[in-house]
């Protein structure tokens, strides 16, 4: 079994859709001769993804860490913010990149979002705001979360990189918080080669968020904020709109691969899948399982070597937590002790292989070979 896989099967592989249907855009594109600054394209990518997401308000980015950074400056974050440190560093760089200070809190064992029991005892006059990531597009309990912010008067910014499309009970995922941050990163569900956005809810945020990405220009001659050029440019908006025909499919195939995950993986002693939650439209941009050594036999870093060896390329993501890196571990709130759950869960945490061109055969191999060495063991 193990010699049918030869070629290299990695985490994920972004579909690419017809290259004909591409170049249409692109000779617009070269017609036109607008090749950035809001042009055509741009203009109509925010309107699709408005309505194709459900949301009011959309701020194309040129990938989504520039999107988080103006993010928190559109909203004027200072002083101290709450954060999760189970996702990718980008997340925590946002906020160094603001001057701000990341406090981190715990994450809870279910989801692997950060836990909302633990925000209130980080909470100290400092702090202006959270930053929770709904992580591998699993919602986080956005009730709770804002009740806290209402009390203690905080702004919320909802790190959505990984929930594109992502709705509870048929409400976008993004009309929670102050504003959602996405990215369309190559590797994402949804694609613009390189790419972000920010969703907001009013139309003044939507101004600021646009000044704030086109170096602060509000008009010919008129500077109203040190912005920053965070702008997507047309190449990029066509590839989105190309894509965004496709993404329903792309989803779909993606949910067949998960369903294959956990109905061969389910009875695996020491591995532990997530599960879909009632009435979420999920996304299922990843697919993570937690490797338990005492019961697997291995190691999840043993693991993840035997399935490289196989040319199965899995991904730690997110080991280690962003508390472990060099520039945040001398923070108070990045001690192991206090992050207790995040530390199990980065130690143990493998994502296999899921994306729409993933073969189902493959899915069907890699389940064997997770069932043969646990049976080995
Ligand atoms: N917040 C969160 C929660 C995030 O996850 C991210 C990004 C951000 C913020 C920041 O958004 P961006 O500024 O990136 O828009 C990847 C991505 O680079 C990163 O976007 C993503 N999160 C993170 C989770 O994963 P790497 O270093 O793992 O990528 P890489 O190059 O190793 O790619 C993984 C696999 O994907 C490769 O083994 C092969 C495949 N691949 C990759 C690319 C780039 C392709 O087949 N084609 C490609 O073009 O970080």
């Amino acid at each position: 079994m193990k010699e049918d896989i030869h070629k290299p099967v990695y985490v994920t592989q972004p579909s690419m859709p017809p290259l004909e249907e591409f170049t249409e855009y692109l000779k617009l594109i070269w017609e036109s001769k607008q090749l950035t600054n809001n042009g055509r394209f741009h203009q109509e990518l925010e309107k699709e993804l408005c309505n194709y997401l459900g949301v009011k308000f959309i701020s194309l980015f040129s990938n989504g860490t520039l999107a988080l950074i103006t993010a928190l400056q559109s909203l004027r974050v200072t002083g101290e913010v709450i954060t999760t440190p189970f996702s990718f560093v980008a997340t925590t760089h946002a906020l160094w990149w603001n001057g701000i200070k990341p406090v981190f809190a715990d994450i809870e064992p279910e989801f692997y979002n950060l836990n909302p029991d633990k925000i209130e005892a980080a909470i100290t006059p400092q702090t202006t705001a959270i930053l929770p990531v709904h992580v591998y597009g699993n919602p986080c309990n956005v009730d709770k979360i804002q009740k806290i912010a209402d009390t203690y008067g905080l702004k919320i910014i909802y790190d959505a990189c990984h929930a594109f499309g992502v709705k509870s009970n048929n409400n976008s995922i993004m009309n929670f918080g102050d504003l959602s941050v996405l990215s369309f990163h190559a590797t994402k569900v949804y694609t613009t080669i390189e790419g972000g956005a920010i969703v907001c809810h009013d139309e003044i945020t939507k101004k600021r968020i646009d000044f704030l990405k086109n170096f602060g220009f509000a008009g010919e001659t008129t500077v109203v904020a040190p912005g920053i050029n965070a702008k997507m440019n047309e190449v990029q908006a066509a590839f989105g709109l190309l894509q965004l025909k496709y993404v329903d499919t792309y989803i779909e195939k993606r949910k067949d691969i998960a369903r294959i995950y956990r109905e061969e993986l389910k009875d695996v002693k020491g591995i532990k899948i997530l599960h879909d939650i009632e009435g979420v439209r999920h996304n299922y941009s990843y697919f993570p399982i937690l490797v338990d050594i005492n019961k697997y036999g291995i190691s999840r870093d043993e693991l993840y070597a035997i399935l490289k060896k196989e040319n199965i390329y899995t991904r730690r993501y997110f080991y280690p937590l962003i508390s472990e890196f060099p520039s945040y571990k001398g923070l108070s709130s990045a001690a192991q002790s206090n992050l207790p759950v995040a530390e199990m869960v980065a130690q143990q945490v493998l994502c296999l292989p899921i994306f729409p061109d993933l073969e189902l055969n493959y899915v069907n191999k890699i389940c064997s070979l997770l069932k043969e060495i646990c049976n080995a063991k």
